[in-house]
């Protein structure tokens, strides 16, 4: 099933979201949503919470160097944590709530990730280049916080402007 994506400036992607206690059908359900949801609208990684869910569940799809984004590619992420952040990096990221907008942003270079798989196995990940960048945005998403919140004010404002202009034509 294909769930409507929740873009800027709902409220709804201010929401912090719950850790996840059942691994249930019906999450399982719901992450596969998730992924036809994802792959429909060529995006690489969605977080519960863009699909209205408030649950620390995300899942990612990092193509490899052919662009290929294959389902075995897949990684869903639940209750996620991050240890021994390092080194930081610049990548300009784009967001599926905040369409036809990309600018640069500062992430740390690379990571370990604790998380839980949809069974609720504890997993270890090690991430670095563009995974890494991906885990930090999307973790930013189950703690309600946009990537444009990380700009500077000048080029915040410039989004403002470019932004309702295209809402606007949209309409
Ligand atoms: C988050 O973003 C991300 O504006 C995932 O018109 C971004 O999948 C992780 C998308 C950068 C790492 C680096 C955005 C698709 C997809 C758009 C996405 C659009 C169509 C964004
Ligand atoms: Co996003």
């Amino acid at each position: 099933m294909i769930l409507p994506i929740v873009t800027y400036p709902n409220k709804i992607l201010k929401t912090v979201s719950a850790p996840v206690t059942e691994f249930d059908e019906a999450l399982h359900r719901f992450l596969d949503d998730m992924y036809d949801t994802m792959m429909l609208s060529n995006g690489i990684g969605l977080a519960a919470i863009q699909v209205a869910n408030p649950i620390r569940a995300l899942i990612l799809c990092i193509p490899d160097e052919e662009g290929n984004q294959s389902r075995d590619r897949l990684i869903e992420i639940i209750n996620p944590v991050i240890h021994n952040p390092k080194g930081t990096t610049l990548y300009q990221e784009g967001c599926l709530s905040v369409p036809g907008f990309y600018e640069d942003v500062e992430r740390y270079e690379s990571l370990t990730l604790h998380y839980q798989d949809r069974f609720g196995n504890p997993c270890l990940l090690e991430a670095e280049e563009l995974l890494s960048i991906a885990i930090q945005h999307e973790i930013d998403h189950l703690d309600g916080k946009l990537f444009i919140e990380k700009l500077s004010y000048n080029r915040r404002k410039k989004f403002e402007k470019e932004y309702k202009r295209a809402q606007k034509e949209k309409k």
